[in-house]
């Protein structure tokens, strides 16, 4: 049995990869928390409606290139073979639709094999797509791929395409994105593809409005992460003493999210039993979301062992969908 460097009552369980992440981040100078925390059931409720809201343009024009282009995409990615379409996340609704219709159309049955550390997700995703694109046959995959992936092998006539789309790869750090896409290489054959979308550097004003939005859906998203804190942890967080700033940072390429104490305040989170003294103004820096400039996402495929061999981009150039196969 292993035990938890952290006590907590029995009828209190804990997750240690939380009571970890929270321990080391809110101890540090400066304070940060893990983004993947954002995710719990009204955080991930609270990302689907981010999509949809106006200022949020990255869905949206993602979800436009893919229209365009799905054909396209399936086919060169395919080649002479049928596709076997792996996604990293369970399902990104209407934009895997997409390609899935696309596959269906050339090739009349295609498996969907998505991948994700939550079983009911992937049940969700199972029962959805089934239901509504007859011709997929969903093979779910439980595995935390930002830590191992691994694929059954595949028949002579099959190549595999792997999609990590929705500016997913933006929220990890520079060094785990290329370990991320390596870990991707590593797990396909030569000849297989990755379909990798990120989004593009911008006009500023552009970006600030996306990640603070008027009607305040961003902020209440950050937030949440303190309502869970709250829940797992039994910290006593008071969230509406915590605002929303989302800022540029344009040395580092990347939208920034951060909680800003409204006030001197101490929090307590008895489950890993620790006392933080926030002084006002003082934030905890919760997500990054990095962005890319026209060919940087290439290069990074190259790195990772990749062959880039096309990019979609929008007429306005804010969202970039790359192909690239394991040379
Ligand atoms: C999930 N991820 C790609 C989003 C992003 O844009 O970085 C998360 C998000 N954060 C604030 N708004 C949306």
């Amino acid at each position: 049995m292993t035990t938890s460097p952290f006590s907590s009552p029995a009828s209190f369980h804990i997750s240690d990869k939380i009571a970890s992440a929270v321990y080391e981040g809110l101890m540090s100078s400066p304070r940060w928390l893990p983004s993947w925390l954002f995710y719990d059931a009204a955080g991930s409720k609270l990302f689907d409606q981010i999509t949809r809201i106006p200022e949020y343009y990255v869905t949206r024009t993602e979800r436009a290139i893919l229209a365009d282009h799905a054909a396209e995409i399936v086919g060169q990615a395919a080649t002479d073979r049928a596709l076997r379409m792996v996604e990293l996340g369970a399902g990104s609704a209407d934009k895997t639709r997409l390609l899935l219709n696309a596959a269906v159309e050339r090739q009349n049955a295609v498996f969907y094999e998505p991948v994700d550390v939550s079983a009911s997700a992937l049940v969700e995703a199972q029962m959805r797509i089934e239901d509504e694109i007859p011709g997929v046959i969903v093979c779910p995959r439980v595995q935390d791929y930002t830590h191992d992936l691994e694929l059954d092998s595949t028949l002579p006539s099959e190549r595999r395409l792997v999609l990590y789309i929705g500016s997913s790869i933006g929220n990890f750090e520079p060094g785990e994105s290329m370990l991320l896409l390596e870990r991707v290489r590593a797990a396909l054959d030569p000849g297989d593809c990755i379909l990798l979308g990120v989004d593009l550097v911008k006009d500023e004003a552009v970006l600030q409005a996306a990640y603070d939005d008027a009607a305040g859906v961003t902020a209440a998203f950050n937030r949440n992460v303190l309502v869970r804190l709250n829940r797992e942890l039994d910290a006593d967080f008071n969230p509406a003493t915590f605002g929303h700033r989302a800022v540029w940072n344009a040395a580092d390429s990347r939208m920034e999210m951060h909680l800003v104490s409204a006030k001197d305040q101490e929090v307590w989170l008895p489950a890993i039993d620790l006392r933080v003294k926030f002084k006002v103004g003082e934030s905890i820096h919760t997500e990054n979301s990095y962005k890319y400039r026209s060919g940087e996402a290439e290069t990074l495929l190259s790195k990772a062992g990749f062959a880039p061999e096309a990019t979609w981009t929008d007429e306005r150039g804010w969202f970039a969908v790359c192909l690239a196969r394991v040379r």
